[in-house]
């Protein structure tokens, strides 16, 4: 009879051990699923920030690179001074050209100047007077400054201007980003962020 007791008891010891074991084993499968996920989120923004750190930096290299080779170029524009077998714009696009760095592909970028008399003159429209009320600079209602034979909106005058006339730089670049998520988060419909440096000068008497 203790016999019979001690083998029902040991039956429903093993039972529970087996039932202990599966539920043991469930957990620990939870559990390296739980892992998984947690290397999927945490490697995932760390991937993310990653690639946002590399694409900032690249953004500001060349940013640099833009406002540096725009600084320098309007250093030699402002002398007049143009290389053996080149005009002057073309001794300035190569200065930009040189200094613009091997990141920047030079073709792609836009090179704009104007020039003005005086600093006050910079961005501002060209003076008239509307003397019959309709809203528009009408010819003979307006001092054309920059002589195009037209009323504008900044005076300026395309070029790298003359003896002791002030200049302005401007260069644009789009910049492609390269990775295709930083793409989505800070690249434009066409995946590039638009850069742009602005320098101004006053020229040298020459
Ligand atoms: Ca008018
Ligand atoms: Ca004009």
């Amino acid at each position: 009879m203790s016999c019979l007791v001690g083998d029902g008891l040991k039956g429903r010891f093993n039972r529970r051990m087996r039932r202990l074991l599966r539920r043991a084993r469930l957990v620990r499968c939870d559990q390296r699923g739980a892992t998984a996920v947690e290397f999927a989120v945490i490697g995932s923004v760390l991937i993310f920030l990653i690639a946002g750190i590399v694409e900032f930096s690249l953004v500001m290299v060349v940013t640099n690179s833009l406002e540096a080779s725009t600084s320098i170029s309007s250093r030699v524009g402002k002398t007049g001074f143009a290389d053996t077998g080149l005009s002057r714009e073309e001794t300035i696009l190569a200065e930009i050209e040189k200094r613009a760095g091997g990141l920047i592909d030079i073709d792609d970028v836009e090179i704009t100047s104007q020039s003005y008399e005086s600093f006050d003159e910079i961005g501002k429209p060209e003076p008239w007077n509307d003397a019959n009320s309709d809203g528009v600079p009408d010819d003979g209602e307006y001092t054309d400054i920059n002589g195009n034979g037209q009323w504008d909106q900044d005076m300026g005058v395309a070029g790298f201007g003359g003896s002791d006339e002030v200049v302005v730089y401007n260069i644009k670049y789009d910049w492609e980003i390269i990775t295709p998520l930083m793409r989505e988060v800070i690249g434009g419909s066409d995946g590039a962020v638009s850069l742009s440096a602005q320098w101004v000068v006053k020229n040298e008497p020459f």
